[in-house]
């Protein structure tokens, strides 16, 4: 029922542990960390905090690689360390979410080292075991059993010498796929969530949820300029998805008394495929993160960039609104722990720093749907900036530069160029809490660089002071909690005739939220019917720079009638 879903009027922090707060000196983050810093999540005005993965990893791709789910990786502390954060979490009458990276285990973990020891074990068909291309050299390129690409580099398949097989990676060799189509397998993978639900988790950020069912067959993909065969029409929206994730519900959630917060991660989904995931009678996740705004300045694949245009943006951003409308619901991001800074990438560092940062937080929180927070995005934190290939840690990062540069012989200075701009490294620097020397995140050295913007951009120069970005978010926040209208409004795109302004409209009885924001670098005239009197709720630039009759650059206003 309806009244139980709490997660639509919520707001969700996501902390990227290993770049939050380091406690020890370590110069990695850690959760003792985070506990030490709730004050400033609950003071913005946070509902629930998710967690990325702090499970015991290798870490070949920062904990997307989980060799135990049930252990705490001592990089970041002990099992008892996240029972007190739980604690400290609950106490304050916030909520936390696990993430749940289940389309894959680490190569590490002991279901994959038994696996592709043998053919005998109990978990022999745990994963996606293939023979190679009758007629080739076993183990040589082209012997793969098909041309599927991998999401870093090179092929999807690797070869076991151990067992005699290939196995399926969509990302990372250190990734292998678990093979769902296993009812063992979907069994332990539901084991392990009763026992963090038991726990007292508050739900699960599934990590690409929508790729865990395949084709059987694995047909060859389409050709990709990498020369590899992509494989997302056979895995991105499976034949048994839809029976996997209502398994899901009615063995994990169903029995339980409580209402949870699920977010399936689904690249490449569409607005139709959303709303049937999260359509409220079905139950089957609360909502999806989507792709399709986060791609607009993409050219294909990442690494090749086009301008974003503001009305590929609204165009976006307002149908997958509309697509979703009663019967779906939202989640609504700019940032992730995979995503450029949005100040850096839609927005404009430089000349109007503060303004963008304030302007796209608007017009996504005040969307239909629950909106997610990264971490230093409440402070506007821009892209690294990094300088060299040795400032990257990404396993992304590093291997789309030894392709490009090393295979493909690309201008050193371009990729580099390309890196600056697309990097997850981006999302990854170290929150900028004060301006010592660290950013306060850590006494010691940082796993990774700290920008240097951080002398003045951080927390300590932003906490308690008008007109800060920080203080903005939680305004923008307490806006939510405060008007019904921005929780259950419905959503209606306002036309204005100007290009730059994207214009949108809530409704809820006799309640109308209107927004109007510039998203460009240049002022823009508003026409008469734009500049109705109606009660100014909140705005970005100061009443004495407000010009009824225009909207300055990235200037954005909210009425209430
Ligand atoms: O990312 C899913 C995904 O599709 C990534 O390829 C993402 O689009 C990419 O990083 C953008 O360049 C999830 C996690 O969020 C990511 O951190 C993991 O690396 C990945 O899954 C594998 O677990």
């Amino acid at each position: 029922p309806d009244h139980e879903a709490w997660w639509r009027s919520a707001v969700v922090y996501q902390i990227y542990p290993r770049s939050f707060a380091d406690s020890d000196g370590d110069g990695v983050g850690d959760l003792t960390g985070i506990v030490e810093h709730l004050d400033h999540i609950q003071e913005l005005g946070i509902d629930v905090i998710w967690l990325s993965p702090v499970y015991r990893s290798p870490q070949r791709d920062n904990g997307y690689d989980v060799s135990d789910y049930q252990a705490v990786d001592p990089l970041f502390g002990t099992l008892e360390d996240l029972d007190r954060l739980l604690a400290a979490v609950h106490l304050r009458g916030m909520r936390l979410i696990m993430d749940l990276v289940v389309n894959h285990t680490s190569d590490q973990h002991p279901w994959f080292l038994a696996s592709r020891g043998s053919r005998d074990v109990a978990t022999s068909g745990w994963y996606f075991w293939r023979d190679a291309r009758p007629g080739t050299v076993p183990g040589e390129p082209g012997s793969e059993p098909n041309n599927w690409g991998s999401s870093f580099a090179g092929s999807a398949w690797t070869w076991a010498p151990e067992r005699g097989q290939y196995y399926l990676h969509l990302f990372s060799a250190s990734q292998p796929d678990l093979n769902w189509d296993n009812p063992e397998t979907r069994e332990a993978v539901f084991t392990m969530m009763d026992w963090w639900l038991d726990r007292g988790v508050d739900g699960f950020r599934m990590d690409v949820i929508n790729f865990i069912s395949k084709d059987p067959r694995l047909p060859d993909g389409p050709l990709t300029r990498d020369g590899y065969g992509d494989g997302m029409p056979y895995f991105s929206h499976g034949p048994r998805i839809h029976a996997y994730l209502a398994e899901m519900k009615s063995r994990v959630f169903d029995p339980r008394p409580g209402s949870y917060l699920t977010v399936g991660e689904m690249p490449g989904v569409t607005p139709e495929q959303a709303r049937e995931f999260t359509d409220r009678d079905r139950g089957q996740l609360a909502m999806v993160f989507q792709y399709e705004h986060v791609s607009l300045d993409a050219d294909g694949d990442k690494w090749t960039q086009r301008r974003m245009s503001v009305n590929d943006l609204r165009d976006t951003l307002s149908r997958w609104q509309t697509a979703l409308g009663d019967t779906g619901w939202n989640s609504l991001y700019w940032n992730n722990h995979d995503q450029p800074r949005v100040v850096s990438r839609y927005g404009n560092d430089a000349t109007y720093w503060r303004e963008s940062a304030t302007a796209l937080a608007t017009v996504l929180h005040l969307h239909r749907g629950t909106p997610y927070v990264y971490q230093g995005e409440e402070i506007g934190m821009t892209n690294a900036e990094f300088a060299g290939i040795d400032d990257y840690r990404d396993i992304e990062s590093l291997d789309y530069y030894a392709r490009a540069v090393g295979t493909h012989r690309e201008d050193v200075s371009v990729v580099l160029d390309t890196l600056r701009r697309r990097s997850r490294d981006n999302a990854r620097t170290p929150m900028q809490w004060s301006a010592a020397p660290g950013a306060g995140f850590t006494t010691g050295s940082p796993w990774i660089g700290v920008n240097a913007n951080h002398s003045w951009l951080n927390v300590a120069s932003q906490r308690g002071v008008p007109g800060s970005i920080y203080e903005y978010y939680r305004a923008l926040i307490a806006l939510r909690h405060r008007l019904p209208a921005v929780v259950d409004g419905h959503f209606a795109a306002v036309e204005t005739g100007r290009d730059q302004i994207y214009a949108f409209r809530r409704h809820l009885g006799d309640t109308a939220l209107t927004v109007y924001a510039n998203l460009s670098d240049q002022p823009v005239s508003l026409d008469r019917k734009d500049r109705l009197a109606r009660d100014l709720v909140l705005a970005n630039y100061p009443a004495s720079r407000r010009d009824p009759d225009r909207l300055e650059p990235w200037e954005v206003r909210v009425y209430v009638r």
